[in-house]
This record gives C-alpha cells, structure tokens and sequence, in this order.
C-alpha cells in the first residue's frame, strides 16, 4: 500500500522493483490525494495497481488509515505500507514479510545497524530524524529505533486489534500515533535494515502543519501512555485465518 501525491514519475519504475524483487505480492493499492500531477491516471495504466482516489481533507495519515482499512476489509493476511519515492529497499521485502513469523510489525530502518543507512540527506536532516526518533521512542513507548520509517510490513491481525479509527493524525504523526496503537495492543516489533535513499525525483511533502501536529500528538501520547496500562501478552493480536492475502 502506497501513499501517493505528485508521485507520477516513480510509480512505474517502483511497481517494477516490487514486483521484481517479491513476486509473491497479490496486489498494489496506491492511495493517491488527487495529485495534480496526474499520479493516479498514471497508476490506473499499471496493470495490477488499484487506486484508492481519496477525496476530502488531504494527508499522509488519513491516506494510510484508509489504505490499511481497505487491504484488511479485502481480507489481507499482510500488508505492506511503502514511499513512492524509492526511498524504500525492495529487496528487503521478503525478509520483512518472514520476520512476521516472531513479530506483529516489522519496519524497515535506517538505524537498526552499527550506523545509519542513509543515502543523499544533508547532516542536519538525519539530525532531525534522529531526534524525532528518541523522542517519539518517549513518547509511545514502541521499542523501535526507526520510529519515523513509513516502510512497514503489518500483521492484519494486529491492524485489526488496534482498532484504526482511534488515530487521528492526517499527517505524518501517523506514523508515531499508530507505534503507539501497536504497542497498546501488545504488538511485537521487529526491524530489518533498509537502506534509505532520500528522494531523487519529486518533491517534499513536509511543511509546518505536518510538524505542528506531530509537536502536539507527542505528549498527548506520552500521558496517554503514562496514564494507561499496556495490554497484557494474553491479549496480543492472535492469529486469524482469512481468505484472501494481499
Ligand atoms: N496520499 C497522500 N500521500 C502523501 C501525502 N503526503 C505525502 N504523501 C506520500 O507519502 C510518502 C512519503 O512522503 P515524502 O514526501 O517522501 O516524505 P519524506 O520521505 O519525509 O520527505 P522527502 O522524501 O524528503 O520528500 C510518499 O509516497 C508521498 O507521495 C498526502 O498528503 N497524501
Ligand atoms: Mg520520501
């Protein structure tokens, strides 16, 4: 499942890889904001790519809320949520799916090695990530060191255990309220290395908005957590069988 907006440019040559590197997927949704850049005319051209053509208030967090909501009312057993800007290793996507095995959520990071795997970001940016990481880490209580990675590889059973309606994030404070959803649900958390490549063609999506949403998610979730027990290892997302796998 993949978030799109202004991604035109980097659909094809990344379904490619995908399909190149795990021809086991059963299908690509692509959940596009209306970009005005033709992103989702273009991805209907793919074959094998469904578009999810979202209208309403725009925004990272409320496109993935949707796609992964989608993909488990298809009856995905996983679902895997990526960039469309190639930033993300495909080739890790078989390992990711087999760490399932021992884990609920696995995400492919950029700090899970001795140093951080990160290609074409300028100093101060990995700085920046790297502290959003600690203190997102704080605040959610998820034992990932990635904490801002979108590349994950999610257990249906445990999207359905953590009841997707309750995040409210639209933008990328998605990605800190759902660790913290996760961990509230009993996940267990894996990670692979990823090798990140910062985006090449395109541009960035991030503006002040998305941060001011992030500064005031954290310590909401942070007494949230202080506040309330996490659930007990009994009560961890157990495994369903569903019909279909995506
Ligand atoms: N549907 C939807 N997708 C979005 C939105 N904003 C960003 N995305 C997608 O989310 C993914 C991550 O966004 P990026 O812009 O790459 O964010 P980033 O990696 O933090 O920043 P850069 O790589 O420097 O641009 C990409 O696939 C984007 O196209 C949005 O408002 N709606
Ligand atoms: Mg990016």
């Amino acid at each position: 499942m993949i978030p799109t907006y202004n991604e035109r440019d980097n659909l094809k040559p990344l379904t490619d890889l995908i399909r190149q590197e795990f021809p086991q997927v059963k299908s690509i949704l692509i959940v596009d904001d209306g970009s005005p850049d033709g992103t989702a005319e273009a991805a209907r051209k793919i074959p094998g790519v469904e578009v999810l053509a979202r209208t309403g208030e725009r925004g990272y967090g409320f496109s993935m809320r949707d796609g992964l909501q989608l993909a488990i009312a298809r009856g995905a057993d996983v679902v895997i949520t990526m960039d469309a800007d190639l930033s993300h290793d495909a080739t890790i996507l078989g390992q990711m799916v087999a760490k399932l095995e021992q884990a609920d959520l696995v995400v492919g990071s950029r700090y899970c090695a001795g140093s951080a795997l990160v290609e074409n970001w300028p100093w101060y940016r990995l700085l920046i990530s790297r502290m959003a990481g600690g203190l997102v880490t704080l605040c959610t209580g998820a034992p990932v060191r990635d904490t801002t990675s979108g590349y994950r590889c999610w257990s249906a059973d445990l999207l359905h255990a953590m009841n997707l309606e309750q995040i409210e994030a639209g933008g990328f404070a998605f990605l800190y309220e759902s660790l913290y959803y996760a961990r509230k649900a009993g996940a267990r958390f894996s990670e692979v290395p990823n090798l990140y490549r910062g985006r090449i063609h395109g541009e960035s999506k991030l503006n002040w908005k998305i941060a001011a949403e992030a500064m005031r998610l954290l310590p909401r979730l942070f007494w949230l957590r202080v506040t309330s027990a996490p659930q007990t290892k009994q009560s961890r997302p157990g495994r369903r069988k569903s019909e279909a796998k995506l």
